[in-house]
Parts: C-alpha cells; structure tokens; sequence
C-alpha cells in the first residue's frame, strides 16, 4: 500500500521548472549512482508534516492562511551534494530575507495550531536526484532566477520508481498583482 504524506512548498512555475531542468541536467550527469528526479517533481520544501488526518490538515490550512504575503526572489545559482542523505540538489547562495521570513511565519502559525515547533536548521534546495552516493566534479550552473508567488500544499504519494506529487492547495504571496 502506498502511505500519503503531506508538505508546504515552493512549486516552480512551467518557465522556471524549464531552467531549472537546464542547470540540473549536467549536475545529474556527474552521479555515479542513484537516479534523476523528473523535473516534474521539482520544488523547495518548506515544511514537511508526513501523514495527517483530515483535521490535522484543516488545521495546517487554517495555519497557512494566516501567513503573511511578501515578494520573493530566488536565485538558485549552485549545486551540491549531500552523502548522509545522498540527495543530489540545486540551491541558493543567499537565502534572501523574505524567504526566512515566510518560514518562520509559517513555523509559528504552525505551532500556532498545535504543530511542534522546529529547530532544525532549514537548508532550501530543489532535490534532483536521490540514492546518490558518489558524485563526479559538479559543474557550475548558470543563474536561474525564481520569483516566488505562492507557496503550496502538496500530496506525496510513495510507490513507484519516483514519488508522485499533487498539489491539494495554493496559496498567493505577491504583494501587487
Ligand atoms: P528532500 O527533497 O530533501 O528529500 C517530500 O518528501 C519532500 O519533503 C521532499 O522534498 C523531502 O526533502 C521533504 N522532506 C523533509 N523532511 C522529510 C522527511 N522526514 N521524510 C520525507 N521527506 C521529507
């Protein structure tokens, strides 16, 4: 049976997913094992909160819309790789102000509703290979520029040879239209 798991995330528009998958196709390339994630899987995780019942998830909805809106541009301009946890990834230099400040927005409206409070240290970056070991010289990636409008609700769902994502819920972040 596959399990259902639910996170808060940053979902690429189609543009940005395209230059995204640019960059990631050469840092993909210097994997020795492991495998690629579709670019349809791209995103940065904000929250991960695994399986909820249904009024755990209206309570985690209910938290979201208490978020404040705020303009975020990312550029996510490096790759690296992870050996604990043999995550392959793109990532930004500078995690920019409002970045840190929707998640910790989201953290305490989180803990606002119940949700234990996390102090692990966040790390945003897009996952684009997993079960990766070893890794040739990675190359350097071309700037992608992300500007950031809403952040999501996803549904994970395990079973086949790469997760597959839904997104359940949106929510808009831009100041002015
Ligand atoms: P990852 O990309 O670094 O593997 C869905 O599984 C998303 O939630 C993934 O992007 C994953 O991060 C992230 N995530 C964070 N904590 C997790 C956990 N404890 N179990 C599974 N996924 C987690």
């Amino acid at each position: 049976m596959s399990s259902e798991r639910l996170f808060f995330a940053l979902w690429p528009d189609e543009l940005t997913r395209q230059a995204l998958f640019r960059q990631a196709e050469g840092v993909q390339a210097a994997a020795v094992d492991g495998k690629s994630v579709p670019a349809e899987n791209f995103h940065i995780t904000l929250r991960f909160l695994g399986s909820l019942d249904i009024d755990d998830w209206r309570r985690a909805e209910r938290a979201a819309g208490r978020v404040r809106k705020r303009d975020i541009e990312l550029v996510v301009d490096h790759a690296g790789h992870w050996s604990e946890t043999r995550v392959l990834w793109l990532a930004c230099q500078d995690v920019p102000d409002p970045l840190l400040g929707l998640l910790a927005d989201l953290n305490t409206e989180l803990g606002g509703e119940g949700f234990e409070f996390r102090s692990r240290p966040w790390r945003p970056h897009v996952t684009i290979g997993r079960g990766v070991t070893q890794v040739t010289e990675l190359p350097s990636i071309e700037p992608v520029r992300w500007a950031v409008t809403r952040f999501v609700l996803v549904r994970s769902e395990l079973g086949g040879r790469h997760s597959e994502y839904e997104v359940v819920r949106e929510w808009d972040l831009a100041t002015s239209d």
